[in-house]
């Protein structure tokens, strides 16, 4: 048996990369019948069946450093969480939600913000939004070259994942770290500035200079899982001075009188778009909770 990684799965077949170049194998049942689906990213065991054709079976998944849903991928160190400055316009609860999900499974989370080319001075209001959360943050152009640098630091010897809505520049921003057009882009449509989800498969990527990236497909909703309500104060890392000082156990930033948190956020310490996403996000879990009930 082969060790390798899975890079790429589509309609059942697998590609994984091992040592002898990537073997295309289908998974074995077993997986199946114990409902474990492989997915990119996985480490794995694999036979081969034709040499020639480089052709085997996916016999064992290694066990997960951690994994996602939404994008799907497995053995992650950190996401690059991906949005233009415009067209797309940003979709920053969809950003934060991303960010929480990152976090609570213990994975960084850097900030890109792309096409600054087209939106100079939005890019920089949206970069200051992130600034104070403390996330990297990357203002790119896959046009001028911008961020280029700077982001090949950060993916350098490093397992990264792009994240965030189609049409933004993902694959384009991959493609422009590589230096080739290895993947395929699609144009935004012209009437409501929408991508128009050129990337149907995650795909993994090995870096020249070091590390693996993941593209995925973009998609602009989903819903953070398995939190409770009262730790998501845990995942906003810019309330993390202000927590303990609160007038009551159990405070939830919201309501509540004599809360730091409140003050930072009319201090603008906390960035009001931000705040907004958390009470959101908060509600949504809560009532998640009551309905278990
Ligand atoms: N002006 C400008 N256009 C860009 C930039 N980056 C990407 N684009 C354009 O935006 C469109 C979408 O780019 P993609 O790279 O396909 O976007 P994506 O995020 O991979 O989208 P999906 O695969 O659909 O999720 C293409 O027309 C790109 O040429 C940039 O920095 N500036
Ligand atoms: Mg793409
Ligand atoms: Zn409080």
């Amino acid at each position: 048996m082969l060790d390798g990684i899975i890079v790429k799965g589509i309609g059942g077949f697998y590609y994984i990369k091992t040592e002898l170049g990537i073997v295309e194998a289908k998974a074995r049942g077993k997986f199946r019948s114990r409902s474990l689906t492989p997915i990119v990213g996985d480490k794995v065991k694999v036979s081969i069946v034709d040499e020639a054709e480089l052709k085997g079976s996916l016999d064992e998944i290694l066990p997960r450093k951690n994994s996602f849903i939404r994008p799907p991928v497995a053995n992650l160190d950190q996401i690059i969480i991906t949005f233009a400055a415009k067209d797309p316009e940003p979709n920053l609860r969809l950003v934060d939600k991303l960010s929480v999900t990152a976090l609570a499974a213990d994975v960084s989370c850097a900030v890109c913000i792309n096409k600054t080319d087209i939106a100079p001075k939005e890019a920089q209001q949206l970069a200051e939004i992130y600034r104070q959360t403390g996330f990297a943050v990357i203002l790119s152009s896959s046009e001028t070259g911008e961020g280029k640098e700077e982001l090949k630091e950060l993916l350098k010897d490093k397992v990264t994942a792009f994240a965030g809505n189609s049409g933004v520049g993902k694959s384009s921003i991959l493609n422009s770290l590589i230096g080739d057009e290895q993947m395929e882009t699609g144009t935004i449509s012209d009437k409501i500035k929408r991508g128009k989800h050129t990337t149907r498969h995650v795909e993994l990527l090995e870096l020249p200079f070091g590390g693996y990236a993941f593209d995925t497909p973009g998609f602009s909703s989903f819903e953070v899982e398995g939190l409770r309500a009262a730790d998501l104060e845990n995942y906003f890392p810019e309330f993390s001075p202000y927590l303990g000082g609160c007038r009551f156990a159990g405070c939830a930033h919201i309501n509540e009188p004599d809360c730091p948190v409140k003050d930072a956020l009319s201090e603008r310490k906390i960035s009001q778009s931000r705040y907004e996403s958390y009470i959101e996000l908060y509600d949504t879990l809560k009532q998640v909770k009551e309905w278990m009930k």
